[in-house]
């Protein structure tokens, strides 16, 4: 536990900032009701590092979701207009989506003092467990009565979902891969857990997944490692045999390893309590994160030779193990056949065969803009290759690079 003086002077960076915003992850995993009652009283809104996704349900007011690349905007516009920073439990490693240096005070509190003040420069750093710390702070809290940065913040969750819903309805051959995520948020079952494989379906995973109290997820953080979702998932499924499973993948990563995976799926699902265990593949036929990856740095066309995968039918291939395989192909079927593969008496694979075009967005555009951008880029507007790189350049963090990666400081 820190010490008194130290627990004041944090205090007072608090009490005196007037747009507080907090950013939680996985060390506040347990502290969900002191990140609430400290945001309340600072009048601050709260964004989650994506391993704390689970840290704090999205359904509560001023929780502002993901952060970063995969983020949302009212994340991004939090930490660019507020005036202080409290970091709670987290090693979010990409600051250039945190505050500009000097733009706000910062308190950082972690369990281990070599996290603290790496992310950001921090005024008061605090050694200590999370719930335990917000606790002992809460009481030297004094409650911000203005209360118009917590609105502001409120509202640009409301203009964020907006965006999120326009974009699952863009036309896009054969299907949109966020439409796909968009109708799979209304139907998530209470207490599921999910993993999310290091490509796109950490994106739509990031964004488009609306956590409610007692779910769970996770992916591949510091390492962004291709391969985690089936045997994450399958970990899970034995952890806790009674709750719904979801192993969100790419076909690069399903054809690394997510098939083989699913044989021991098919091996040990009759041993599990409850058997709702699903396999949600966006068919692609690409390595898609990279491919806008090196649009976003590069520019240019899509170099087929790395970047191309082989068709493979994996509802097909589920069933031949003789689980459930539903395979969607068209706008009009998704909410159908994500009811039917949700209500089936065994695993399931969901294969999706979404549309490679369908452009990463960075958290940072109005509805306006994205909405025209992601409609040029699918037309093949000759000038997507630019605008690709204006619209992504800024956003592209290092993900699959070491560098500001946690301990290679
Ligand atoms: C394809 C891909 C893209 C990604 N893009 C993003 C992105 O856009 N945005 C994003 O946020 N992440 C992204 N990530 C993940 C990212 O790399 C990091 O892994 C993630 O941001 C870290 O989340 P975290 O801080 O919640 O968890 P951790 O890295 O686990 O950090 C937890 C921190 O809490 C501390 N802690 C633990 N227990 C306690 C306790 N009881 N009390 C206090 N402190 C405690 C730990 O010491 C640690 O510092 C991406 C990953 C992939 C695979
Ligand atoms: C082991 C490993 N190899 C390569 C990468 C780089 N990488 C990250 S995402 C990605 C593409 C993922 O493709 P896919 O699984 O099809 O998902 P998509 O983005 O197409 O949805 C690659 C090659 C990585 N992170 N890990
Ligand atoms: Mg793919």
């Amino acid at each position: 536990m820190p010490y008194e003086p130290d627990l004041q002077r944090a205090a007072e960076v608090l009490n005196e900032g007037k747009r507080v915003a907090m950013l939680v992850g996985a060390g506040a995993m347990h502290a969900a009701d002191e990140v609430v009652q400290v945001a309340d009283t600072l009048g601050a809104g709260v964004a989650k590092a994506l391993l704390g996704k689970a840290a704090l349900p999205d359904d509560l007011p001023g929780v502002t979701g993901s952060i970063g690349l995969l983020g949302t905007k009212a994340s991004w516009e939090m930490m660019k207009e507020c005036d202080t920073l409290l970091m709670v439990g987290s090693s979010f490693p990409y600051s250039e989506f945190l505050p500009k240096e000097g733009q706000a005070r910062g308190v950082q509190i972690d369990i281990q003092g070599r996290m603290l003040g790496i992310r950001y420069p921090m005024e008061v750093n605090l050694v200590g467990d999370s719930a335990e710390t917000l606790a002992a702070l809460l009481p030297y809290l004094k409650r911000k009565d203005n209360r118009s940065w917590r609105q502001k913040i409120d509202k640009s969750i409301q203009e964020w979902n907006r965006i999120l819903e326009a974009h699952a309805h863009v036309e896009a051959h054969p299907l949109n891969p966020a439409l796909v995520y968009h109708e799979l948020n209304k139907r998530l079952p209470e207490n599921a857990i999910f993993s999310a494989d290091s490509g796109s379906s950490a994106t739509w995973y990031a964004r488009y997944l609306k956590f409610r109290k007692g779910m769970m997820g996770s992916l591949s953080g510091n390492l962004a490692t291709m391969g985690p979702a089936v045997p994450y998932a399958v970990a899970a499924k034995f952890a806790y045999p009674e709750r719904p499973v979801f192993a969100l993948a790419g076909d690069g990563a399903m054809q690394m390893n997510g098939i083989n995976e699913l044989i021991s799926v098919s091996k040990y699902w009759k041993e599990w309590k409850d058997p709702r265990f699903f396999c949600l593949v966006l068919n692609n036929r690409d390595l898609n994160m990279v491919t806008w990856e090196m649009r976003a740095q590069a520019g240019e066309p899509k170099f087929d030779p790395s970047q191309e995968l082989p068709d493979f039918g994996y509802a097909q291939f589920a069933q031949s193990l003789g689980l459930r395989g539903v395979k969607i192909e068209r706008p009009d079927e998704v909410g159908k056949l994500l009811d039917v593969a949700l209500g089936a008496d065994r695993p399931c694979v969901i294969e999706a065969v979404v549309d490679p075009e369908f452009p990463m967005m960075p958290p940072h555009v109005t509805l306006k803009e994205a909405t025209a951008y992601v409609k040029a880029v699918l037309k093949g507007d000759p000038n997507a290759g630019e605008m690709v790189k204006d619209t992504l350049k800024t956003a592209v963090a290092t993900v699959f690079k070491s560098k500001g990666r946690k301990g290679e400081e």
